[in-house]
């Protein structure tokens, strides 16, 4: 039972999810508009933004909104150095992302990302895809004890694997 939960989390997660590469081809650079690049973006809850940049010049600071207002790399939440950092848009809300070399974050190099919830909006097929959502996680009912209870999220398991299935056979 746990692992057909933790299938459906998986599974709805790979199907919908988008990676947004930070400024296109730019990059997470000098001298790009990173306000001009997010008009164009719209970002759900599993969506994932990668920074590609020269390490030596450039990092990824995870800062909350009074850091990113006033460009301050003194505490950041997280620090991506690597030349290529991913960073999974959870939860919902605000995010907010600064470069902490030198002064490049009032050069520009800051960005505010708005997460919506996932998605009823997603072109993902209809009725499986709502099942996944509108059933309650199975924490509240244990699967042995009630037998009536455990059926649906068994079948909702059943049919998503068909889905799995044909999706794969589609790629
Ligand atoms: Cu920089």
């Amino acid at each position: 039972m746990a692992l057909g939960v933790l299938l459906l989390l998986c599974c709805a997660t790979w199907v919908s999810a988008t990676d947004h590469t930070v400024g296109d081809s730019s990059g997470w650079e000098l001298n790009v508009n990173y306000t001009n690049w997010i008009s164009g973006q719209s970002f759900v809850v599993g969506d994932k933004l990668v920074f590609k940049y020269a390490a030596s010049q450039h990092n990824v600071e995870t800062v909350n909104a009074a850091a990113y207002n006033a460009c301050s790399s003194s505490s950041p939440i997280s620090t991506g150095t690597t030349g290529q950092t991913t960073i999974t848009l959870d939860p919902s809300g605000k995010h907010y992302f600064i470069c902490g070399i030198s002064n490049h974050c009032s050069q520009g190099m800051k960005l505010e990302v708005d997460v919506a919830e996932s998605s009823s909006t997603s072109p993902s097929p209809p009725s499986s895809s709502t099942t996944n959502t509108t059933t309650p996680p199975s924490t509240t009912t244990t699967d042995n004890n009630s037998g009536a209870g455990s059926l649906s999220p068994v079948h909702a398991t059943v049919a998503f694997m068909g889905l799995v299935v044909l999706k794969l056979g589609v790629f």
